[in-house]
């Protein structure tokens, strides 16, 4: 609630202008037989470290751990002493357990026709023969291990096999340019990277070979590149390069999986944010699979035996860590795992795969769900989804109305959306409805996890009252929290531990409702002050969402000599919908009315495309510059900088007045 002083108008914690008033129970059948009921939010609020040494009994240990937590803010150690191999926990033990015979893998290539079916035994057997080749090539525990790879089996075979030997693993999403590796290379200092000669992307074989090349000529401590080959297109081959067809294929398909100490580290995984140079997220290996284990099982309600799940990330993010490879594998669940773009060969290539593996769990993002709904409903009604069962979302917050038409046009009104909220730092999911227990709302994410303490808070840290919008923080360590950043504790520190005393501030607004429930507001960065009003841009994109032509919005704050910042939206419309005159008033209009005057955009821009960064979330800090009528700045995390030419283009004609 706004708490405005004159003069002091940055005081304002964050507005609380939308309302929504629906409410999905849980289907009553997923309910009765849910994996985890409402019985965990109290035993955990209990005891919260008897909670998570429950969840980690659910993993295979080599020798039991002596204390569950040791905190020295902001430093902490999980199941200290604990010993355990996260590829056997992934792996063998499935394999042990008599169930080598079962999918771990449905893998779908981009070309049509183009799959792999790989069971747990074959993995065993895969991830014993890479872990063989990593030691041929020299690689011992502890060494950096850099991965630049199309979604191919080899991705998480790969992942695993540093795992199993103890080597960290630092991934680079394929996307990523020359420079972006070189610095990610140089400041983890791998000894070797794994590439492949390209993968598909919109039906085109895409090299990745030729990058990795210009990465490492400048590298000097990169002593082997090992290829996959994958589209057989001509890559020139240096003197430190390996094909994996030759290397791996010879190794022996047994290799013995030492137990590591549950603070050895896991991966590294670079997060950009919105300045400086990239951090290197520290995971590290009894904690973080004991939570990414734990949420996958209960966020999803997995059963391993009859579930089908998939997850449509790339393993290059933090997702397709922790809920491709670790969570699913350590729960012995069968996934899909798709290599190309939602658009190849058509429009209906993800309905179609749901079709055909019959999906149960589906997991995306909210940028996918809106590129959907502006595809049109007619697409996903071609096919026979009967098959789903419980939804999922994750990467920016999800625009009711987007949640509504997944839930609709996807899940038949039938399945439970659950909207995940989490980071490349917290390694696993934090706040989610559960599926079996949850009452969930369209839009939010409803309540912190049982084990995990999340709280709203004003400018001075105080919580705030139900009602109320500010900062969220985490109050208590979690298993699957960042360690560190790599090399550099003191950024660690003033990145996370900072802004409030004994907290962690992942730099996210929230609002806690009247029910208490939890709203994520996107990032405080992005935050307008309109008028002496901290307006979330998320709640406005929302409602221009919640307007029937429109698909997708990006909202910034423009600086304005009467209010301060005034709102300048960019609308992508639905398919269908016509561009007419006067579309600008009626959606200015329709924000009014949805979350009153104060939230009424300044101008709105009908465009084509929205910048988005290379993991679909928007880019708003671009779209400032333009509303700005700035040069632009750093375009270079942007998936298609054509985008942006687009967008400016459309500037002059927008229309401001009423
Ligand atoms: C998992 C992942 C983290 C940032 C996070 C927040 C945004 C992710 C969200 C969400 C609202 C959700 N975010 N999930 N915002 N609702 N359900 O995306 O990790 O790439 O590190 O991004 O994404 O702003 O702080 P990462």
């Amino acid at each position: 609630m706004a708490t405005e002083t004159p003069g002091q108008e940055t005081q304002e914690t964050l507005s609380n202008l939308l309302s929504e008033t629906r409410r999905f129970e849980p289907p009553a059948d997923l309910a009765s037989a849910a994996n985890v009921t409402a019985d965990a939010y109290e035993e955990a609020a209990q005891d919260r470290l008897a909670f998570w040494e429950r969840a980690a009994e659910r993993l295979t240990w080599a020798e039991r751990w002596n204390t569950t937590l040791e905190w020295k803010p902001p430093f902490s150690k999980w199941f200290v002493d604990g010993k355990l191999n996260v590829a056997y926990n992934c792996v063998d033990r499935h394999v042990e357990a008599g169930r080598g015979d079962k999918v771990a893998y449905h893998w779908e290539g981009e070309p049509e026709g183009d799959t792999r079916t790989i069971t747990y035994a074959d993995l065993q057997k895969e991830v014993a023969k890479a872990a063989n080749a990593l030691e041929e090539l020299g690689v011992r525990k502890g060494d950096r291990v850099a991965v630049y790879m199309p979604m191919i089996p080899e991705l998480p075979i790969a992942l695993l096999a540093c795992a199993r030997i103890g080597a960290i693993h630092s991934v680079v999403f394929g996307g990523f340019s020359a420079s972006a590796l070189k610095s990610r290379i140089d400041d983890a200092d791998a000894k070797i990277v794994i590439t492949a000669d390209g993968g598909y992307r919109r039906g085109a074989p895409s090299a990745l070979k030729p990058t990795v090349d210009e990465a490492v000529a400048d590298c000097p401590g990169v002593e082997h590149v090992l290829v996959v080959r994958r589209t057989g297109q001509d890559v020139p081959v240096n003197e430190r390069d390996v094909w994996w067809h030759d290397l791996v294929e010879r190794q022996p398909s047994e290799h013995e999986p030492v137990p590591h100490d549950a603070e050895d580290p896991l991966y590294i995984l670079y997060t950009s944010g919105t300045t400086g140079k990239p951090k290197g997220i520290l995971h590290t290996t009894g904690g973080y699979l004991t939570q990414v284990a734990w949420t996958h099982h209960a966020v999803f309600d997995l059963k391993p035996e009859t579930d089908i799940y998939w997850c449509t990330a790339d393993i290059g993010w933090v997702t397709g860590h922790s809920y491709i490879v670790y969570g699913p594998l350590a729960n012995g669940a069968t996934s899909v795992i798709y290599e190309g773009t939602p658009d190849t060969p058509h429009r209906g290539r993800f309905w179609e795969i749901v079709q055909k593996y019959q999906v149960t769990i589906l997991y995306t993002a909210p940028t996918a769900i809106r590129t959907f709904m502006k595809w049109g409903d007619d697409i996903p009604a071609k096919y026979d989804m009967s098959s789903l069962r419980v939804l999922g979302s994750v990467g920016e917050p999800i625009n009711p109305e987007a949640y509504v038409w997944y839930r609709e046009h996807i899940g038949a009104n039938r399945c439970p959306v659950v909207d995940t909220w989490w980071q490349t730092e917290t390694g696993g999911i934090m706040i989610s409805p559960l599926p079996g227990v949850t009452a969930a709302k369209p839009g939010a994410a409803m309540r912190p996890l049982p084990g995990v303490v999340a709280d709203v808070v004003d400018d001075q840290g105080e919580s705030v009252p139900n009602g109320g919008g500010g900062f969220l923080v985490v109050r208590e360590p979690w298993p699957a929290m960042l360690r560190t950043i790599w090399g550099d504790d003191q950024r660690y520190i003033d990145t996370y531990w900072s802004r409030f005393e004994g907290m962690y501030f992942p730099g996210d607004g929230a609002k806690r409702d009247e029910d208490g429930d939890l709203w994520l507001l996107g990032r405080v960065d992005d935050v307008m002050l309109v008028s002496g009003h901290n307006i979330s841009t998320t709640e406005v994109e929302s409602a221009l969402v919640s307007h029937p032509k429109v698909a997708e919005a990006a909202v910034v704050g423009a600086t304005d000599p009467v209010t301060g910042q005034a709102i300048v939206s960019f609308v992508i419309l639905r398919g269908g919908a016509e561009e007419s005159e006067d579309i600008a008033s009626e959606l200015r209009a329709h924000v009014a009315k949805t979350l009153g005057p104060i939230a009424k955009p300044r101008q709105i821009l009908v465009v084509p495309e929205l910048p988005k960064t290379r993991s679909g979330k928007i880019m708003r800090r671009l779209l400032r510059d333009v509303a700005e009528n700035r040069s632009l700045g750093d375009v270079t995390t942007l998936t298609d900088s054509s985008v942006m030419n687009l967008i400016a283009e459309k500037l002059p004609s927008a229309k401001s007045d009423d």
